[in-house]
């Protein structure tokens, strides 16, 4: 049985104030349950919101990692210190830095391996855009996208790691995977990893993302090989998003 896992993922908002009292409703707002959560948060607020988390179960994750170790690299932060923070995860390869920041397949894998090398658990996002699904390249695209990450880390490396899948189409346009397309790539994915290693297949968590909200989060959690949730949007209001951390 796997653990539900319900993330956050900030992106680029709010102020430290607002990322503290988010963090401390959560915390408050939060029933137990057999559900894991965590929070990816703007790197520069890693240090306040971990103070806000520290009496909760909350985890706490970042948006990216450097996908070098340390030295001259201006600007990047490094899995060591995200490490350093408090961060259990960092996502790696969300469509946001693949289409706007030039991350490619090999980068992603890059950024993989070094979370992992310092126990950050990497949350690897893959997903089509719309034109790659209307030209029935679904599979095609999640494959090259896993693929580069099994042959730079090796299949092994999914037992310790996360899979988010998130169709581009469907983060932040409001349009949703319907529960049945979604499950569609879970399976499939899983299936992918089953070849080569099936008790692995078995045990990796895969998050659905995108436009994830209240009203829709019990079907997708229902599905079979849909694990929880990488949620944008709907985790910047803490009583939306309890309410799909306590849809699973
Ligand atoms: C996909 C998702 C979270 P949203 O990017 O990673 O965002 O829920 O706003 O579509």
């Amino acid at each position: 049985m796997r653990q539900a896992l319900i993330m956050g993922n900030w992106k680029m908002n709010g102020s430290r104030e607002e990322g503290v009292q988010l963090a401390k409703a959560l915390a408050e707002g939060l029933n137990a349950g057999s559900q894991e959560v965590a929070v990816c948060v703007p790197f520069v607020y890693l240090s306040d919101v971990r103070g806000a988390l520290a009496s909760s179960s909350i985890a706490l994750g970042a948006q990216n990692v450097a996908d070098q170790a340390a030295g001259a690299y201006t600007g990047e932060i490094s899995a060591a210190m995200l490490a350093d923070c408090g961060c259990k995860y960092a996502l790696v390869g969300h469509s946001e830095r693949r289409s706007y920041y030039g991350d490619t397949n090999q980068t992603v894998a890059s950024r993989f391996c070094q979370a992992q090398k310092q126990n950050v658990i990497p949350v690897l996002c893959v997903g089509e855009t719309l034109e790659e699904r209307e030209q029935d390249r679904t599979f095609q695209v999640v494959d090259e996208q896993l693929d580069a990450v099994i042959d730079a880390a090796g299949i092994e490396a999914f037992a310790n790691a996360v899979i988010a899948y998130e169709p581009v189409w469907a983060i932040g346009t409001g349009k949703t995977a319907s529960d049945e397309q979604a499950q569609e790539v879970h399976q499939y994915i899983r299936k992918r990893i089953a070849d080569r290693n099936p008790s692995i297949a078995e045990k990796v968590q895969i998050l659905y993302g995108g436009s994830v909200k209240p009203d829709n989060a019990k079907g997708l959690f229902a599905m079979p090989d849909i694990d929880g949730g990488l949620v944008g949007g709907a985790s910047l209001d803490a009583k939306g998003f309890l309410q799909i951390c306590h849809s699973v």
